[in-house]
């Protein structure tokens, strides 16, 4: 059976070029110069720097107070600001990776309140005030790998979701940690139309394991490359979870439940048999209709900065996380 839509494979050059035409067309400029060739080292936020014509940020991204714990400052190359915060996925904000940047501009991201509930011993509700007062921030540089075959590294600002559960205290029944993404289909064109838009059903969901859940590594984040997150990247509050396909990595949060059974996922609901509840990075496991033993790596180079490298195992974080899948088949729970 044909499923509607699905995580493309398409390259990110062919992606850029698509949104550098659509820019281009936006901008009046004549499918006469389109034909000029284009400089190869061309500056990626003169293809993405918008217009004058582009409403203003309704939550403009603001600088952020936090430490840089140094083991969590991997010696990595970073992908660009303007790629991290330009290249994305975001359904509810279209389809295309230049979509989200371009259409959730007027995003409000505040107030926002976030409530964690179910099985647990203090649910609350908090503020993005509570939570910047409540928890120190932490810069923390992290590969980030899309189940697409795309990677990135970035420094993202957040604390571990561990700290978040530890005071709502989860009851002895806890076994899983359900998210929830904003529903507002006013604000959120990909959820206006009807149930299934883009073959996803909204809001947006995600889970984990609890010890998945309490693992160091796990990071609430609130910002990027030391300010709060743009609203593309998920802003107020998104969970990166970064030995794990970045699906998992569940964007604007405004609910977190501690449950007994496995909570569902939005992309295992759409596609069982492409995308699992673990999705853990495994270069052996390959997705359906595509390896995952490499990677294309979006570098700091020019635009089409893409590196084509290996895929690691757990995205190189199994020191930190093997040990939580011990006895498990991997190949069974994908
Ligand atoms: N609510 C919501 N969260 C989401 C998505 C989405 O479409 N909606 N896309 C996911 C996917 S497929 C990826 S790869 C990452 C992308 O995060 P980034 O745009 O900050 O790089 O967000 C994830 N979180
Ligand atoms: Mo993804």
């Amino acid at each position: 059976m044909n499923k509607p839509f699905k995580e493309s494979d398409v390259t990110p050059e062919q992606v850029f070029f698509c949104s550098r035409r659509k820019l281009l067309k936006l901008l009046g400029i004549s499918s006469a110069a389109l034909s000029l060739p284009v400089t190869a080292n061309a500056g990626i936020a003169d293809w993405f720097g918008g217009s004058s014509s582009e409403p203003p940020l309704a939550s403009p991204p603001r600088p952020i107070d936090f430490t840089s714990p140094a083991m969590w400052q991997a010696k990595l190359t970073l992908t660009p600001e303007q790629k991290v915060t330009g290249y994305n996925n975001f359904y509810e904000f279209g389809m295309d990776k230049a979509d989200p940047a371009a259409n959730a501009r007027q995003f409000k991201t505040s107030p926002w309140n976030i409530t964690i509930d179910g099985e647990v011993e203090h649910p609350m509700t908090l503020d993005m005030d509570d939570i910047f007062k409540k928890f120190p921030m932490e810069q923390r540089i992290y590969r980030m790998r899309c189940v697409e075959a795309w990677s990135m590294v970035v420094p993202w600002i957040g604390f571990s979701l561990a700290s978040l559960l530890k005071m709502a205290a989860p009851t002895s029944n806890a076994r899983y940690v359900a998210f929830q993404t904003l529903y507002d289909p006013q604000q959120m064109p990909g959820q206006q139309d009807g149930l299934n838009s883009a073959g996803l059903q909204y809001p947006y969901v995600e889970g984990l394991r609890l010890d998945e859940a309490m693992n160091p590594l796990t990071l609430m984040t609130t910002g990027v490359y030391g300010k709060t997150l743009p609203p593309q990247n998920g802003a107020p509050l998104r969970l990166i979870v970064p030995w794990k396909y970045g699906f998992k990595g569940i964007k604007s949060i405004v609910k977190i439940s501690l449950t007994r059974e496995q909570p569902p996922s939005t992309w295992n609901l759409m596609a069982p048999d492409e995308y699992g509840f673990y999705a853990n990075v495994n270069p052996h496991v390959d997705h359906p209709r595509w390896s995952q033993a490499t990677e294309r790596f979006i570098g700091p180079g020019g635009l089409f900065d893409v590196t084509r490298q290996p895929t690691l195992m757990f995205n190189g974080y199994g020191e930190q996380v093997a040990s939580m899948y011990k006895g498990m088949d991997l190949r069974r729970y994908f």
